[in-house]
Order: C-alpha cells, then structure tokens, then sequence
C-alpha cells in the first residue's frame, strides 16, 4: 500500500500518493513565453504567462525532492512540417504561422531556440520531455506508456495555456483514467477571463476534469510526502 497526503483541494482533497505521482510541466517554452517571441507577436501579454515561473520553479524543487517524477512536454513540428496538419498549419496571421521565421527561429519547429523551454524552468538530467505535435500531451506522443510503465495514476498539471494545451491534457488524461490535479498558480493563460473560467470548469460538478488547489497547499503536501520513509 503507498503512502498517501491529502493535498487540500476544489472540489476535494486530493491525493498524493507516493510513487505514483507525476509532476506534468506543459510547453513552458520560449515561443510562447519570452518578450518578443511568437507569442507576444501576436499580440498577446506574455507577463500573465511569466507570472507562473517563480511559483512554478518553487514546486520543481518541493516535486523533486520528493522523488515525484517529472514530465516536460513543448509543442512543436518537425521541421518539414510534415506532422503539422493543413487545419492547424493554414490559420492565425501569415508571416507568423508555425515555421515562419520568428525572433527565436522559426516558429514551434523542433530544434529551434524558440521551441526550447525556458531556462528558469530547464528540466534536469533524467527528466523526461515529450514532443508533442497536438495540444494535448497524449496524442501522438509516448506519454501514455511512459506513465503506465512508472504505474504513475496521479498528475500534478502545470504549465501554459490554461485554456489551450494544459485543458486539453488534463481531459485525454481525466478520460484515459489518472487523477489530475492542476495547480493554479502554476498555469497561464494570456486571457485572464480564460485563466478564471478555465480552472472553474475544471472542478465544476464535482470535479468534473479534475481538482485545482494552488501551491501553498500542493508544496507543503510534496514536503509531507518527502518526509515519508521508503
Ligand atoms: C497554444 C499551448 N496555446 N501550449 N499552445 O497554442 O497552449
């Protein structure tokens, strides 16, 4: 039987249990993030996402010294496009669709600067990064054996868009049977009216996709979790 804490959640405590928890961390990359990048071309505030570094970088540290398993994902395409379908390539503004030249390379293609994840949040030798081509994390990706092969059944979801890539994650992983829990604080969205309702829906009807609590009751959880002999 594993170790379980109660992590004080929307709409209920959630569990943490030891050995079966994986810390997910979606497309926290330049592209979407840095001042100048693809993101911020289009118009949009990367501040609102930026705002999730510090505690996000918190619950890195309280996650991995827990033991718990970390995930990196980024979206992005193979330089020759070739897994990027017509409908998503062909939409948004020419000059700034995905494998435009951008500020940092060329936009969402594998290998380029823009894509990498930021440096605040690099991930660590033996963390996983999957590569996903869709917006959720499961589709066309390795993730799902990847977790069975860990018999991890709890997510811990962070990362950006709360609307976009971390809504459509926590719903392929809600139906495919894990736990998700995502942590407010450590998501963004560029909309704050997006951010808001986006966490609403996630626990609305009982928690109809999932639980939301923020870090001050996930950190002080994965410290309890820590503090638990093997
Ligand atoms: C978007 C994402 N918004 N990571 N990607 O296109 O949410």
């Amino acid at each position: 039987m594993n170790h379980t804490v109660d992590v004080p959640a929307e709409p209920s405590s959630f569990p943490l249990v030891a050995g079966r928890t994986a810390l997910i961390v979606i497309d926290m990359q330049r592209d979407f993030l840095l001042p100048g990048g693809f993101g911020e071309s289009l118009g949009n505030d990367v501040g609102r996402l930026l705002k999730v570094v510090p505690p996000l970088a918190s619950l890195f540290a309280a996650a991995r010294a827990a033991g718990v398993m970390v995930v990196h994902t980024r979206e992005g395409h193979q330089p020759d496009l070739s897994d990027c379908p017509p409908a998503k390539l062909n939409r948004g503004t020419p000059s700034k669709r995905i494998g435009d030249p951008g500020r940092y390379g060329r936009i969402l293609i594998r290998g380029e600067y823009g894509h990498d994840i930021i440096d605040e949040l690099a991930p660590i030798d033996g963390e996983i990064v999957i590569d996903k081509p869709g917006k959720g994390a499961f589709y066309a990706t390795s993730l799902s054996d990847v977790l069975t092969e860990a018999g991890i059944t709890q997510l811990l979801i962070t990362g950006v868009t709360t609307e976009v890539c971390v809504h459509t994650t926590t719903r392929e992983a809600n139906d495919r049977g894990y736990q998700c829990l995502v942590v407010s604080d450590c998501v963004g969205s560029y909309f704050p009216e997006f951010q808001r309702v986006g966490l609403e829906m996630i626990k609305a009807q009982g928690g109809i996709f999932g639980w939301v609590a923020d870090t001050s009751s996930v950190i002080p959880a994965l410290a309890r979790l820590s503090s638990i002999p093997a």
